[in-house]
Order: structure tokens, then C-alpha cells, then sequence
């Protein structure tokens, strides 16, 4: 039910002879005969909730048409269930159903002439269909649906405090089962078995770096070993029902700070939790960042690492938050008519600060390679905002006490 009235919410906001195309994601192929893990368009399933790959939704005003893969006996024993034709329109809430090697055939009849809302550029079709909707002046979807997609309702908040939840407790798992000389595929192990006994999966590939691989900020090999008296930086979010969660937690790999750690980590804790409290409807959505970054440039200033406000970007060089939800780097627009917009309630954001120093002649060899983010996921409130990962440990005396 919540599908059809996304669907005829953003009906709503189109033209009236508005006819709506969206198709899922194509397979991807690993290797031989072997894919990736299918995963559905987020677009797709935010207004079908249908999950099955090779499929394509049609919808009106008046009508709702869904294009899927019709049973096959062969390719169920190889592949799995499919829902099928004759199950799709009870299941699917559909009026009508077809297999989707009838979309060609069938497509013309459905559209006639109404305002077609299709992307290209998000969803892949075939190049007959394509040369099809060429005959039509198309009118891009997402401005208007991943205006929708960003204002969260409570059915999606509850699933993500639920892939939040669980990451918190991964994150807490990790934190107590570090040991100096494990190598970081091996801390990877502890989120891949948490998630998966948890029925989740992560919603991006894992970064979990310690010491200097920290400064790498997309770091993913995860596969050298923890040295005593280094950080590691995990960056790890589970994903449920297709809803992300995004945390990172940076800690001392023997579970006590050296001083030179503890003056870097409560810049970065101030910034980040001074940042979050910033956060209410009518604030603009850049205040966070302003927060952080000027908090981030004194407690540098302060500790002689940094001369002057300017060469900040050498050490903390990207964003304090992005858009979180179906995908972790979240749709909707971050400006509006070249200005940041406002928080709105319902809406959801990373706050994620972060302080990267690598080797550096001109700084005392204390900091060298400490590389130290904080990031939590945010929910804008009516009255200001709730931090769904809040119970998971960032003061330094909180994660101390819980790795020893
Ligand atoms: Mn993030």
C-alpha cells in the first residue's frame, strides 16, 4: 500500500496526462557466467517495492502496468522463484501485468500520447525501447521524485534506526575484539558475519584502515595488519530492506589514546557533535560544515599544526555530511537556485567530520599518520534532530572503558 500511494503522490506533483516509466537495474556480470549480487534500482523499488531484476513499471493516473520475467520451470530450478504474470497484479497492486519480453509490443499502446517521465540516464533499456521513447519528448522523473525520496516517512525511518541498530552493534563488536597484530580483513570479518546473521549486508564496501591507510579516504583493501600503538579508522554501515545506515568510529588499536591522538580525536569529537547540535528545521543544510570546518581550523591552529585558516583542506579535505536513505549517498538536492537549502524534518544526513595528517616535514612527527573521522547518521526532527546511532561510543573515556 505504501507503494501506490508514492505512486500517486508523485502523480500529483507531474502534469495530468502524466505517464510514469521506471525500470529496475540490469545484471551485472562478475565473472564467466557469474554476477553481482542483483541489486534493484532504488528509484524502482522505492515506488514498487518489487525486488526481482528485469522488470519495468508503467503507472498513470488511471493505470498501473508492470512488465516482469514470467515463470520459467527451468530457470526457477537454476535461479530461484519468480513472482510471475498471473501473481503480480494481486501482489504488486498493479492493474495489469506482462512479461517483460512483451514490453516493445506493448509499450506504444500504453503510452499514446501522454507526457512521458523517464531517465535515461538512471534507468537502461534495450535500444529498441529506447529508439521507441525516442518519438516522445521525455520529461526527466528525479527532480520531483528525489525531492520525495529525501523526506523520509516513518516506515522508512523505522528501517533505517533498524540498519542503524545494527551497525552500532557491529561497531561495538569490532571495538571490543581488536587486538594489536590482526590484520584489518580480519575486523572486516566481524561486521560480514554480524551483518549477515543479522539478515542485513553492507551497504557500501567496508573501509577499515588503521594507521596511516586512515589518510586514504576511500581506502578498501583492508588487508594490513593493526600496529600497536596505531589508530584504526572503520567505516561500516549495514543495509536493510534496502535502507543504508553510515558510521564511523575511529579508536586506538590498544584501546588507549597516546596524548597526541586524544589532542586530534576531541577536535574532530567537538566538530562533529557541535555540527550535529546546529541541526533543525530552517538551518541551512551548509551550517554543519561551517561548524566543523572553523572548529576543526582553530583546535589546528591551536596545536601548531596549521599556520593559517587557508591550508585547512590539506587536512580535512571533503564534506561534513551527505544524504542518507535507499542509497548512501542519498538523492535530493543539496542547493536551490545556486543556494543551500534548509533542513526539513524528515529529512536525514551524515555528519562527518574528519582530521587526515600524513607524513609532513613541517609537523612535529607525534601526528604523523593519524588519520581520524567521526561520522553518525541524523534525523531532522520538527523540534531539532535525533541521532540514530547515538548509543554507539565516542567520547574517548566511553570507548576506552569499552575495550578494556
Ligand atoms: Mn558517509
Amino acid at each position: 500500500m505504501i507503494h501506490q500511494k508514492r505512486r500517486h503522490a508523485l502523480l500529483n506533483e507531474l502534469d495530468d496526462n502524466a505517464i510514469v516509466l521506471v525500470s529496475t537495474n540490469p545484471e551485472k556480470n562478475r565473472s564467466g557466467d557469474v554476477n553481482y549480487p542483483f541489486r534493484v534500482h532504488s528509484d524502482f523499488y522505492y515506488l514498487t517495492g518489487f525486488q526481482e531484476p528485469e522488470a519495468l513499471a508503467v503507472f498513470s493516473k488511471e493505470n498501473y502496468t508492470i512488465f516482469l520475467r514470467p515463470k520459467d520451470k527451468i530457470r526457477e530450478i537454476w535461479d530461484g522463484k519468480r513472482l510471475g504474470i498471473d501473481d503480480a497484479p494481486n501482489t504488486l497492486k498493479s492493474n495489469h501485468a506482462f512479461s517483460i519480453d512483451l514490453l516493445k509490443e506493448k509499450l506504444p499502446q500504453i503510452i499514446l500520447n501522454n507526457q512521458v517521465y523517464f531517465d535515461t540516464k538512471t534507468c537502461q533499456l534495450d535500444n529498441d525501447i529506447s529508439r521507441l521513447l525516442s518519438n516522445h519528448q521525455l520529461k526527466s522523473l528525479a527532480p520531483t521524485l528525489h525531492e520525495m525520496r529525501l523526506i523520509k516517512d516513518m516506515l522508512e525511518i523505522n528501517i533505517m534506526q533498524k540498519a542503524a541498530n545494527i551497525s552500532i552493534k557491529a561497531h561495538q563488536l569490532a571495538m571490543q575484539t581488536i587486538q594489536p597484530n590482526m590484520f584489518e580483513f580480519e575486523v572486516q570479518s566481524i561486521f560480514d558475519g554480524y551483518f549477515t546473521k543479522n539478515n542485513a549486508q553492507h551497504a557500501y564496501t567496508p573501509i577499515i584502515a588503521g594507521g596511516e591507510n586512515a589518510c586514504i579516504l576511500h581506502y578498501i583493501e583492508n588487508n594490513k595488519k593493526l600496529n600497536k600503538n596505531d589508530l584504526i579508522l572503520i567505516d561500516a554501515g549495514a543495509e536493510v530492506d534496502c535502507y543504508a545506515s553510515d558510521i564511523t568510529r575511529t579508536f586506538p588499536v590498544n584501546g588507549q589514546f597516546s596524548r597526541a591522538q586524544k589532542q586530534i580525536y576531541q577536535i574532530v569529537l567537538d566538530a562533529q557533535i557541535n555540527a550535529i547540535n546546529v541541526i533543525k528545521p530552517g538551518v541551512k543544510i551548509n551550517e554543519p560544515h561551517k561548524v566543523a570546518t572553523n572548529i576543526i581550523k582553530q583546535g589546528l591552529i591551536n596545536l601548531g599544526i596549521l599556520k593559517t585558516g587557508a591550508d585547512l583542506s590539506q587536512f580535512y579535505m571533503h564534506g561534513t555530511g551527505h544524504w542518507l536513505g535507499l542509497d548512501v549517498h542519498d538523492v535530493g538536492q543539496y542547493k536551490k537556485d545556486d543556494h543551500h537549502r534548509k533542513f526539513v524534518a524528515g529529512m536525514i544526513t551524515t555528519v562527518e567530520p574528519g582530521i587526515y595528517i600524513r607524513k609532513n616535514d613541517k609537523i612535529s612527527p607525534i601526528y604523523h599518520n593519524i588519520g581520524i573521522r567521526i561520522e553518525d547518521d541524523v534525523l531532522v526532527t520538527t523540534s531539532g534532530n535525533t541521532v540514530l546511532t547515538k548509543s554507539l561510543a565516542k567520547e574517548i573515556n566511553e570507548i576506552e572503558s569499552l575495550m578494556s
